[in-house]
């Protein structure tokens, strides 16, 4: 069981300690910090917050920019100075912005130069905006501090430190509070005992740091582990191959559909520096498992997180690891598969995934947080199998069944099998309504570039595959998938597609 003390401030943890002269953050551009150049930053940002814009402890301070040295020091000056960082994506617009900021009653933002319009343009009553990066004199960093040390604020273990949102894949979003000492179990459960860092491990990532995953995957981990980290604004596929050679990345987090880029550009790419892949956001297909093993020797690690329990709960290590599973509950953690009322569901049939751990969903002002925690439960939302030997395998949200003339149908399984074609890019498997069989199936699908839409061809192929109820009766041919703003798939925006 974790014990942290009652008064504990996570950035504090995060910052103090031995060597002062390591490196933390690298960045393509700019110099590399150590971590005392970290500490001295974040102290000046913290004196400013506290200071100059009278920031209290318990105000929410919203933080929007691309991922930078700065923005990472930011969020620890405002856990530092006590404050509750509210991270958002650079995608969000205006409106999403606003809605944010009227659910956590934000007052205060801390934004790069560059995101400042969008921002401005969302006309927050009350907020007030703060750039850095920029030139002027009254750039957040350009104004004169004190020299001493900053005093953390002497904040509960169980305080808010952060609202992360997350509008799932549709509706209105939903705030999740974490304290201060969540940050620190998501640190010492996913990572201490399956990723198991060292300090010279170099961390690198595409997920942004307004998503728990990257938050998590790109700074609290590296730290945690006195390690260092390279914070990248462009972390697509083609940006992270050249930078893992550049920087000597060891350990990656990125999602299933940028593991599938990697291996299509992987060659001529020096990625030997890799230790750890972790891949989550989405399910892993065994295929790409397989793949990225091939080629680079390295054995992905998946996972399963919830922005709900703010990183990683599922997931396995080094030999334990099964490719086509997520893995076991992590040390910490506890899981089972029950059904709708919360019945046991047995070993080896679909029911829905629920997990209890250091780390609870509390939803800020929001009824839905009724259907996520029930008796104590954290209820996700995934439908999962659990072995009869505890490992858990996904079978999809639990809205992507599709029942089709009395079949269900999972579509991710659907999907798996599309994805061995050497053909498919990218799958996504839905089903349209049908007066005669309920639902038919319907896969939307992204073909490599040059390769010919023949439906036909990918059934046949899928017939070897799977049970033939289970293929496709249409095959739609897209550019790309619709995506959140995180990367996961919009599933529903294929079905209202499908519905008309
Ligand atoms: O989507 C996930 O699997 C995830 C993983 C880590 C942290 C947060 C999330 C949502």
């Amino acid at each position: 069981e974790l014990r942290y003390p009652d008064r504990l401030n996570c950035a504090a943890e995060l910052l103090d300690g031995p060597g002062a002269d390591r490196s933390v953050f690298h960045a393509p551009t700019g110099p590399t910090w150590t971590y005392g150049e970290l500490r001295a930053r974040v102290d000046r940002i913290a004196y400013l917050l506290t200071g100059d814009l009278g920031v209290v402890p318990g105000n929410r301070v919203l933080l929007r920019g691309p991922t930078t040295p700065w923005l990472a020091a930011c969020w620890l000056a405002v856990l530092k100075a006590g404050a509750v960082a509210v991270t958002v994506l650079a995608q969000q617009r205006p409106h999403e912005l606003a809605t944010i900021c009227e659910i956590a009653r934000v007052q205060h933002a801390l934004c790069d130069i560059r995101a400042v319009d969008d921002l401005a343009r969302a006309g927050i009553p009350g907020l007030r905006i703060t750039s850095y990066g920029g030139d002027t004199p009254d750039d957040l960093l350009r104004r004169p501090t004190p020299a001493t040390p900053y005093p953390a604020v002497d904040t509960a273990a169980d305080d808010v430190a952060l609202i992360a949102f997350t509008s799932g894949t549709t509706g209105r979003p939903k705030g999740c509070m974490h304290f201060h000492r969540d940050v620190l179990a998501a640190a010492d459960t996913f990572s201490k005992h399956v990723l198991r860092p060292h300090q010279d491990d170099v961390f690198a990532g595409s997920p942004p740091l307004g998503f728990t995953f990257g938050l998590g995957g790109l700074v609290i981990f590296p730290l945690r582990a006195r390690a260092s980290t390279l914070l990248l604004e462009q972390a697509g596929p083609r940006q992270l191959l050249p930078a893992i050679a550049e920087h000597r990345v060891s350990v990656l987090f990125t999602a299933p559909t940028a593991y599938r880029a990697m291996l299509d550009a992987l060659d001529g790419h020096d990625v030997s520096s890799l230790r750890r892949c972790v891949s989550a956001g989405e399910n892993l297909s065994a295929a790409t498992w397989r793949a990225w093993h091939e080629r680079t020797g390295v054995r992905i690690i998946n996972g399963i997180g919830a922005t709900e329990l703010l990183h990683i709960f599922i997931s396995a290590a080094d030999q334990r690891i099964r490719p086509g599973t997520t893995g076991v509950p992590v040390p910490g953690w506890q899981a089972r598969v029950q059904g709708t009322n919360g019945e046991p569901v047995p070993d080896g049939e679909p029911g829905l995934l629920a997990v209890r751990g250091p780390i609870g969903c509390r939803y800020l002002a929001d009824l839905r947080q009724r259907a996520y925690v029930r008796d104590g439960w954290n209820v996700t939302g995934d439908t999962y199998v659990r072995e009869p030997d505890g490992y858990f395998r996904y079978v999809s949200r639990a809205d992507d069944m599709i029942i089709s003339a009395g079949y269900n149908i999972a579509g991710p399984e659907v999907e798996e099998a599309l994805l061995r074609h050497p053909d498919v890019v990218e799958t996504a498997v839905v089903g349209r309504p049908d007066e005669a069989r309920g639902h038919v199936v319907v896969a939307y699908t992204v073909l490599r570039d040059g390769a010919q839409q023949d439906p036909e061809a990918l059934r046949t192929f899928l017939k070897s595959e799977l049970a033939p109820y289970k293929c496709p009766r249409e095959f739609v041919f897209l550019d790309a998938l619709p995506r959140t703003a995180t990367g996961k798939l919009q599933r529903f925006r294929l079905r209202t597609a499908s519905d008309r």
